[in-house]
């Protein structure tokens, strides 16, 4: 079981920090300015891993449910990976591209 350390979230809410889970990986690519899925669906615990295959940066932002992820700037061939620990659906942009959307729905 990896363990992961994440502090990320709003308000100084840390998320997921230290937690230890065995969520399966899903691989969602970024590429010509769109996500390779217009909706997810995923497992309680799951990690989204945003894999940056545009030649251009991008800026992952995950809201919903109270959580908010920011990857910061995500340079090309940069994966940033999102862990969904709460039931719901989020919406997933891109702070620089705008028309890049996603959803995200966590059972
Ligand atoms: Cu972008």
């Amino acid at each position: 079981m990896t363990k992961y350390k994440i502090a990320l979230g709003l308000g100084g809410v840390v998320f997921a920090a230290g937690v230890a889970w065995a969520g399966a990986t899903i691989n969602i690519d970024q590429k010509g300015l769109t996500f390779s899925a217009a909706s997810l669906a995923v497992s309680k615990g799951d990690v989204v891993s945003f894999n940056n295959n545009d030649s251009t940066s991008h800026n992952i932002l995950v809201t919903g449910n109270g959580v908010s992820l920011n990857s910061g700037l995500q340079a090309p061939g940069v994966s940033f990976k999102a862990p969904f620990l709460k039931p719901g659906m989020y919406q997933v942009t891109c702070g620089i591209h705008p028309k890049m959307k996603m959803t995200v729905t966590v059972k």
